[in-house]
């Protein structure tokens, strides 16, 4: 899978900056945090940037105070992990390109080939090529090490569920517990836990829950007013979609949350007769079959539309 080239990158760099994307997921955090900690053991200076605060959910997670706070300034290397396109680091992209040399670590297809090094895989997740580099590199893998790349396992299988979960994944997962990972605290922090906020969301979104194309899609929304209302940000509502997945009927679940006034964040959820990916690519935005997400500008009522149209162009 990986090649001399990013293992002498890897050993000769002596200052190391990570990256992920904006709105970081268990995949992105974990992959960050198990290469950084492997690189900080072999005596590397090491720093964390994440373009978006990072929910209260993931602070079980090792070293995660380390994200922005930078000690230095110029890398000899920065790595990008789970970051499909250069835009996806948002305002953290001008660091990541100011470095000597740089290294792209990803599962998402693209062709946005944007560092020195692309390594782009078709996994699970991000944290199973992480841990094949880190067995490659012969980095020893401690246990902080193992859960938070357990914690990116799991996380973008939806805790083993999703369709994308192959029996590597199941062993990987084995592996990762066998040496040390605490699955119990990675899986509740990851699936279960919610603030009370969260809660009081939830019921936002099922007051403005719809079905559209005689019950085939359920249509989610909650709006500015609504985040402020539960005393949230957008930040929080990614507690919402799982709410709204497995109802009797339904092929596609839309989740809408509002960013700026008629400006939304949008996540789409299917089973095996829906293309999430291809509903999302209409919108510009992307991610997998079951699972995407995009941004879109519009009433209400305008979106809806426009997703029915997606829906049945791409049945
Ligand atoms: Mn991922």
């Amino acid at each position: 899978m990986f090649d001399e080239k990013i293992f002498d990158y890897l050993n000769s760099s002596e200052t190391v900056a990570i990256f992920t994307h904006i709105r970081p997921d268990g995949d992105c955090l974990g992959s960050a945090l198990a290469l950084g900690i492997a690189l900080e053991n072999e005596g590397k200076k090491v720093d964390y940037y994440c373009p978006s605060q990072i929910n209260e959910s993931f602070m079980f997670l090792p070293n995660i105070k380390r994200f922005n706070k930078p000690k230095l300034k110029k890398y000899d290397l920065a790595i990008a992990v789970d970051s499909s396109d250069l835009n996806r680091l948002s305002q953290t992209g001008e660091i990541f390109c100011s470095a000597k040399k740089t290294i792209k670590i990803d599962h998402h297809i693209s062709e946005e080939n944007y560092a020195e090094l692309n390594y782009v895989y078709r996994l699970p997740s991000t944290c199973e090529i992480i841990y094949d580099l880190l067995k490659q590199m012969k980095f020893p893998i401690t246990k902080d090490i193992a859960l938070a790349l357990y914690s990116g396992v799991s996380s973008d299988t939806g805790c083993f569920i999703h369709s994308n979960t192959t029996s590597n994944t199941h062993k990987v997962a084995s592996e990762l517990i066998d040496l040390g990972a605490d699955f119990y605290k990675a899986n509740y922090w990851l699936f279960k836990y919610k603030t009370l906020g969260q809660v009081e969301l939830i019921k936002c979104a099922y007051n403005n829950m719809t079905f559209l194309e005689n019950g085939k899609i359920v249509f989610v929304y909650v709006k500015i007013k609504d985040l402020e209302k539960c005393n949230l940000t957008n930040l929080d509502s990614y507690i919402l979609v799982d709410n709204f997945v497995g109802i009797q009927g339904v092929d596609l679940t839309v989740v809408l949350t509002e960013d700026t006034p008629n400006f939304y964040f949008v996540s789409f959820r299917g089973n095996d007769k829906i293309r999430c990916d291809k509903i999302a690519n209409v919108f510009g935005g992307g991610g997998h079959v079951n699972a995407s997400g995009c941004k879109i500008r519009g009433t209400i009522q305008n979106i809806k539309n426009r997703i029915i149209k997606a829906y049945n162009d791409n049945l």
